[in-house]
């Protein structure tokens, strides 16, 4: 018998250090369900035929994989009866998600329920983003304008990897922890203490294909990661096509990843509330930095629910590197 923390005893042991009330350990006990399910999902999808499009778009005008919407089903499911959590903003849904009996809830949950899902057919990996949001007041039902916070408001956030090991990595504002999936047992165990990103070493993280659609400074900082000009060290190039993957490698490893904007897209692909924040305030918590190449991407507030910023993230060295070179 492993000697390991669990998920849940961790959550515990943030819970009497943070004096919470127990709704974020339940809360984030929850996430830990919708992970497992998931997982399992993603393991069986080829069996059952569930790797193609539903013919249908999302919000973002994106093609929808009949994975992205399991998991956003999943997600749902796993909070119905939360009564803790107000509402859910969602990548595959346009508007706030009210839940039902969350009328009094403090928390909101914001998540890409399935990131990097172009990999669904090619056993790529794979991820869930999340972050939670406490409300300002819980007299009335939530609204947008409760969701629109910037990212340094949040409480707690967090991703899950679906690659060779399904890994939960997350802080409630203090050590940033990751988690291994025992598979045989379904539980997750404390296997990456204390996450802290390395400065000075690892890769650069680009689509480069998207050069030609870049403004010059951004093509120029990017050729001088390329040809390893950079003040910050050498780097070596890794893409995986996920940003949850992408991420991952790079808080493990250390160097950047960048989603920059484009000339007909100056605010880039990813979407700042569900995707670009929740993992900024967990390269912060690590001790590193996140940018949209102006400003730090925590200080943001969301206009609307789906706004897009670019992305710069990664060792703090890199990333000022990156946005002294844009500057
Ligand atoms: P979603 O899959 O949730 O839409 O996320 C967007 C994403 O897939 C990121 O995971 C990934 O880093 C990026 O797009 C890849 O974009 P591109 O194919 O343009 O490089």
């Amino acid at each position: 018998m492993t000697n390991r923390l669990t998920l849940s005893e961790q959550f515990f042991r943030d819970q009497a250090q943070h004096n919470a009330s127990g709704g974020l350990s339940s809360v984030l006990n929850r996430i830990s369900l919708a992970a497992r399910m998931l997982a399992s999902e993603i393991m069986r999808a080829g069996f059952v035929g569930k790797l193609g499009y539903t013919g249908g778009t999302n919000v973002q005008d994106e093609d929808v994989r009949a994975l992205d919407v399991i998991s956003n089903d999943i997600v749902l499911q796993v909070f119905e009866n939360m009564p803790m959590v107000a509402g859910i903003a969602s990548e595959e849904m346009e508007d706030i998600h009210l839940l039902p009996g969350g009328e009094g809830g403090k928390y909101l949950l914001t998540v890409d329920p399935l990131d990097g899902s172009g990999n669904v057919d090619v056993a790529g990996q794979m991820g869930t983003i999340f972050g939670l949001y406490r409300r300002e007041s819980t007299e009335t039902r939530a609204t947008l304008a409760d969701f629109l916070q910037p990212g340094s408001r949040l409480v707690a956030a967090g991703y899950v990897l679906y690659g060779p090991c399904t890994m939960l990595v997350y802080t409630a504002g203090g050590p940033v922890h990751g988690f291994t999936l025992d598979r045989s047992i379904g539980t997750f165990f404390l296997t990456h203490p204390d996450l802290r990103i390395p400065e000075g070493c690892g890769n650069y993280s680009v689509n480069e294909a998207n050069e030609t659609k870049w403004d010059a400074r951004t093509q120029a900082m990017v050729r001088a990661f390329r040809t390893q000009e950079t003040a910050c060290g050498k780097r070596s190039a890794r893409y995986a096509g996920a940003l949850v993957g992408d991420f991952h490698r790079t808080l493990l490893k250390g160097g950047i990843y960048m989603y920059p904007g484009e000339a007909k897209k100056p605010e880039g692909k990813l979407r700042l509330l569900y995707e670009n924040a929740p993992l900024a305030f967990v390269c912060e918590r690590a001790g590193g930095a996140a940018s949209d190449g102006r400003q730090r991407i925590l200080d943001v507030t969301p206009s609307k629910l789906h706004m897009r910023t670019p992305l710069y993230i990664g060792s703090k060295g890199d990333v000022e590197e990156a946005v002294r070179r844009l500057a």
